[in-house]
């Protein structure tokens, strides 16, 4: 249906693509009726798409801990941000079925590798001080990437940010709780926080995505307003926020280098290994198998559920057809 859909844009975009972007540079919102060019549709359906991933596999980092939260209280605000998650992932899959891309398809194509989805699911969660470093850092990373996606050129995607950005912010905050209680805690668990920040520093850096010399999309990403700021400016903004945190917790950042830039006005850092990125992004990274087969798991069990509500639907039509 998506290759069909692509095939079907005129031919002469020429004309057409420069009307679109006139409209884009003049902020306007593009619809899903709208004309795009077919890159545009292509980079949206592949970023929304991921990002959907995102949430709902980063469920399962989470979703671990549930069981084991130390009091009913955290269980309960665990369980709720993992809801949350689930929520992201359909606003999200809804603004990309807006571009003519079932999420069946969607899904099919994370199944077998022709989707991603975020790096930083692929790393464990191994202790209760992980949820306070997830909560943290990786929703923290994912506001400061999310917060400029709010005046992103496509209208529904714009729109379901919104409120993910909303529900990200407590997210973070309640990460950021854990921590406190952690590292202002006894010996052990501020051992537990530190070394949660640790194992979460580096993956959490490369959630930006690859250096701007690496990025192929963001240049054209950028021009058309999919993506507002580059993955290096988002970087350093997250490390100059983060930084301070960190020394507030009474917690260090795993990074000798790091050092504040008097002249630059921001921190300077050590980029994280960016072998190791691309090798998770092949699938290397040491949950990533896991987190495929958890993800089957789930969609081949679903299978009956999915039959029926179809079923049930054509049911319905025929039923109001015939009246
Ligand atoms: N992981 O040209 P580039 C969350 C890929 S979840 C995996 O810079 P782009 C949460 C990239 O796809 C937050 N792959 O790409 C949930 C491309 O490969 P392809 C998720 C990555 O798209 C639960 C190649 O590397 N947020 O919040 O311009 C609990 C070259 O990169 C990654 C989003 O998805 C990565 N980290 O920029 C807690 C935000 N980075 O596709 C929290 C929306 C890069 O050509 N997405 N790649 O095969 C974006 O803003 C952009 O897609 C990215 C990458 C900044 C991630």
């Amino acid at each position: 249906m998506y290759a069909q859909m692509v095939k079907s844009e005129p031919h002469d975009q020429s004309a057409e693509a420069e009307a679109f972007q006139a409209r884009i540079d003049a902020g306007e919102k593009i619809e899903p009726q709208d004309w795009m060019p077919d890159g545009y549709r292509k980079t949206l359906i592949r970023q929304i798409g991921q990002h959907a991933h995102s949430e709902i596999v980063g469920q399962l980092p989470e979703g671990n801990w549930i069981t084991r939260a130390p009091t009913l209280e955290r269980k309960a605000i665990l369980l709720a941000k993992v809801q949350d998650e689930a929520g992201h992932g359909l606003y999200l899959y809804c603004a990309a079925e807006t571009l003519g891309v079932s999420r069946d398809e969607m899904t099919e194509m994370l199944l077998d590798g022709r989707m991603k989805y975020s790096s930083i699911f692929s790393y464990p969660t191994l202790t209760w001080a992980d949820m306070g470093a997830v909560g943290w850092l990786v929703d923290g990373a994912a506001i400061m990437n999310q917060v400029p996606l709010q005046r992103t050129s496509y209208g529904p995607y714009a729109r379901a940010m919104v409120r993910v950005c909303k529900e990200e912010s407590f997210h973070q905050r309640q990460g950021f709780d854990i921590m406190m209680k952690m590292a202002k805690g006894t010996q052990a668990q501020k051992k537990m926080a530190q070394d949660a920040l640790n194992r979460f520093w580096y993956p959490s850096l490369m959630m930006f995505g690859p250096s701007d010399a690496e990025s192929v999309h963001s240049a054209q990403s950028m021009a058309w307003k999919i993506k507002m700021n580059s993955n290096d400016e988002l970087r350093q903004k997250f490390v100059d926020q983060t930084v301070p945190q960190a020394e507030y917790l009474g917690l260090t950042v795993p990074d000798p280098d790091l050092k504040w830039n008097e002249d630059r006005g921001h921190y300077d850092f050590s980029e994280p290994d960016w072998s190791e990125f691309f090798d998770v992004l092949k699938g290397n990274g040491p949950c990533s198998v896991d987190r495929i087969e958890t993800r089957k798991k789930a969609w081949d069990d679903g299978a009956w559920f999915r039959d029926a509500m179809v079923a049930h639907a054509e049911k319905h039509k025929t039923k109001v057809a015939a009246e």
